[in-house]
């Protein structure tokens, strides 16, 4: 398997997180993928011109990070990141959506403040984008404390979620007033899976 990938994308974080948790890491060849440069062939892969896309070896390719983590939880025996059936299987996924969510708007609103001129800035949809954001911490700081010993793909997006946010915006304080998710992310960020993909700024 080959993993499209860019080094600081938060999807592409859950991915190797996953292939960690299941050590399938060594069975995957990674390409790195500037998404932005149209000659990189990142559109053959995935039309939306996305990182993750994980290349199969009979040519077929997986996108997006629910499906290729999915996918990577079908290759073994163990026990499973995404819960087979019942409640367990439908809160891991939501909270996999709630972690992608607050992913989303995160982007969204780094591009708008961060990447966009001054001059061209829209404090409307910053706004928006930010009471998203709040919102999705306050829901998985009332989570937090259920969350269960075995990791799950919910988790997983979880701490690559807020790992994000240390990583783009450390005045964000999102651990204020949040005191059971803080504790869940020190205790979560000691996993080899995450230790082993902090996000690094490229040099
Ligand atoms: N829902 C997708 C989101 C993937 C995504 O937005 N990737 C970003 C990198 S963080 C990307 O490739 N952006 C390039 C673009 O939008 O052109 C997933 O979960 O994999």
């Amino acid at each position: 398997m080959k993993l499209r990938y860019s080094p600081t994308s938060p999807y592409v974080r859950k991915v190797s997180a996953t292939a960690i948790e299941l050590g399938l890491a060594g069975q995957i060849e990674r390409i790195p993928t500037n998404t932005q440069d149209r000659d990189s062939g990142i559109a053959e892969h995935n039309p939306l011109g996305k990182v993750p896309a994980l290349i199969l070896d009979d040519g077929g390719v997986l996108y997006d990070s629910p499906v290729i983590c999915e996918y990577l939880d079908s290759l073994h025996e163990g026990p499973k990141l995404f819960p087979e059936a019942g409640p367990a299987r439908w809160t891991a996924l939501r909270q996999q959506a709630l972690g992608d969510g607050l992913l989303d708007a995160a982007i969204l609103r780094m591009l708008e403040t961060v990447r966009r001129p001054e001059e061209f800035r829209w404090q409307v949809w910053i706004k928006h984008q930010t009471a998203k954001m709040t919102q999705a911490l306050d829901r998985f700081e009332a989570e937090a404390s259920k969350f269960g010993e075995a990791p799950t793909i919910g988790q997983i997006t979880a701490g690559c979620a807020l790992g994000y946010l240390d990583f783009r915006f450390p005045d964000l304080n999102w651990r204020e007033g949040r005191p059971g998710l803080a504790a869940w992310c020190e205790t979560f960020n000691q996993r080899p899976a995450m230790q082993e993909t902090l996000p690094q700024a490229p040099k």
